[in-house]
């Protein structure tokens, strides 16, 4: 069967090349190029775009360590410059020995060759030894193995091996959640989540560097990252930010909210990144006394009936024509009339999967790149917030994946300013990369290899620089495009609070409902007496 599969596409492949060969096709061929370049020049630029990519986004609160390359050797020489205590770290088969290998000589190259920082690689079978002496010469650094024994990686022992958790997952196959069939990734997902930082040989280290087979780097890092963040007091780090499947997750924001009331914690600034507030206007006994007697009144009053910005205004108005109907007592009153009616048999707005005020908008750091503290997750709210998880069955119930986990618990205890983002880090996974426009300092020092499997040829070229730019020598592919300006919902998300300003920790719009009220009023008033 197989064979003749093969067969058929020979012999397409055949026919294709006969095709491409023949001399009409040539003429074909030139038609199109000179026409098609034709076209090219003749189609007007898009022009005054600018698309995020392309500008320099950094603030006080987080921007890049260093625009440019720095000069590794002196950075590694100064007296002030401590090697930290941190790790690779990757969970990996022995099947993908090629990909890790891949993943190894991309960040060699880029980072690790000046750096030397040692490799912990996990997996829930031993390590054969052709893969061990394979990854273990691709590089100068340390390189340790582990296997991960039953309590770290299979699901807890009432529900292993269970009926109900085979239908489950069975049942998530049927539904098309995507990997929802896949017993061993939920097992991975549950292991990120809230199992790897436990692990011995990771518990040899404060920081870590995740990896995964098959990634690409873009730009030499000539820089110690762990030690920047050290010195920026910044605890986690990332590359990508982007949306979650809705269906993978349906539940997890309702059972955090009840974590939180459970044990009343006291999330950080962070938590706005991935939850939308509706409750706009209520207040809390903090903000209370804040306020005039009038203003509180205004706000219970309208609270559950406003969950966007763009409902304050319609709301008043219709409170200003209500109140001057019933003070005014006019019959004839008609606009009054009907609105005082139609609020009395209204029902206040419900946003599905609003709980408590809140909604997930699914927004979450791609947690296949990281750079952290161990510590961000090895503490006791986080510790508490994953074994609460796991005993709701939602890694098995549902397909929660690693990387929402980590950033809504990682949302009950950081702040923004905890985070930073690696702009000028070049990255790619799978079909998703972000690749920074190099500066124009790049060419300051040039490339020196620390080994000579790295040796660049000397017509190795870089991207062009534009101002503004963080990138040191990136070579960026065209395809996928950039990350930044495509999928720029929660990108945008993460602007907004890092663009805040210093020191204002609520983001959200402050209103003045009496202020406002007054507006509406005499803008009634106005239009009343016209
Ligand atoms: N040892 C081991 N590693 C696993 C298993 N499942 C996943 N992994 C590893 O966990 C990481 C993430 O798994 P992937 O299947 O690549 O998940 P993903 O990156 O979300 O999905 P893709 O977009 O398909 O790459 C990779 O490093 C895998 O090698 C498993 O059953 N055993
Ligand atoms: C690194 O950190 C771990 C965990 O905190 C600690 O046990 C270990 O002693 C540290 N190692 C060094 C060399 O400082
Ligand atoms: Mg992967």
């Amino acid at each position: 069967m197989r064979i003749r599969i093969k067969r058929r596409i020979v012999d397409v492949y055949d026919s294709l090349l006969d095709i491409l060969t023949s001399t009409v096709s040539l003429y074909l061929y030139v038609t199109i190029i000179i026409g098609g370049t034709f076209i090219y020049l003749t189609l007007p630029k898009p022009s005054n775009v600018k698309f995020y990519s392309q500008q320099d986004l950094g603030t006080d609160r987080d921007a890049p360590f260093f625009y440019g390359c720095v000069n590794t050797q002196n950075y590694l020489q100064h007296p002030d410059y401590e090697k930290m205590n941190a790790t690779f770290v990757m969970l990996t088969r022995n099947e993908e020995l090629k990909d890790v290998l891949a993943s190894l000589k991309s960040i060699e190259e880029h980072f690790n060759q000046w750096f030397n920082y040692p490799y912990v690689l996990l997996n829930d079978k031993p390590f054969t030894e052709e893969f061990k002496s394979a990854v273990s010469s691709a590089t100068n650094a340390k390189v340790e193995f582990g296997t991960l024994d039953e309590a770290l990686w299979e699901f807890p022992e009432d529900v292993r091996n269970t009926d109900m958790l085979k239908n489950a997952i069975e049942d998530q196959g049927d539904r098309g959640i995507l990997y929802g069939n896949m017993e061993s990734y939920h097992k991975m997902c549950r292991f990120y989540s809230g199992i790897f930082y436990k692990h011995p040989l990771m518990q040899k280290y404060k920081w870590y560097w995740r990896l995964e087979p098959d990634v690409q780097f873009f730009c030499d890092l000539t820089y110690d990252p762990f030690l920047e963040m050290h010195r920026n007091n910044k605890k986690y780090a990332f590359t990508i930010v982007i949306p979650e499947i809705y269906w993978t997750v349906p539940n997890l924001f309702r059972y955090t909210k009840a974590f939180i009331r459970k044990n009343n914690i006291k999330v950080g600034s962070l938590w706005k990144l991935f939850s939308t507030n509706y409750d706009i206007l209520k207040t809390d006994e903090k903000d209370r006394s804040k306020f005039s007697k009038y203003e509180n009144m205004v706000r219970d009053d309208l609270h559950q009936w406003v969950k966007f910005e763009d409902d304050v205004d319609p709301k008043l108005s219709e409170k200003v024509t209500i109140d001057h109907f019933l003070e005014s007592g006019d019959e004839e009153d008609d606009l009054g009339l009907m609105f005082l009616v139609n609020r009395a048999r209204a029902k206040p707005p419900v946003i599905e999967d609003e709980f408590e005020g809140e909604e997930y908008n699914l927004c979450h750091f791609w947690s296949n790149f990281e750079i952290a503290r161990l510590d961000v997750f090895d503490n006791e709210v986080y510790n508490n917030y994953f074994q609460f998880l796991e005993d709701t069955g939602g890694f098995w119930k549902e397909r929660w994946g690693d990387a929402p986990v980590h950033t809504i618990g990682l949302g009950l205890t950081l702040d923004v300013d905890d985070v930073h983002y690696f702009r000028d880090i070049g990255y790619m996974h799978s079909i998703l990369r972000h690749c920074p426009k190099n500066s124009p300092d790049m060419d300051e020092f040039p490339y020196v290899e620390a080994d000579k499997r790295y040796k660049r040829r000397f017509w190795t070229k870089y991207d062009t620089p534009i101002e503004g730019g963080s990138g040191c020598r990136c070579r960026c592919p065209n395809r996928p495009v950039e990350v930044e300006d495509t999928i720029t919902f929660c990108f945008e998300k993460w602007m907004d609070l890092t663009h805040a300003e210093k020191g204002r920790e609520e983001l959200q719009k402050l209103f003045n409902l009496e202020e406002q009220e007054s507006q509406v009023k005499q803008d009634f008033l106005e239009h009343l007496n016209a």
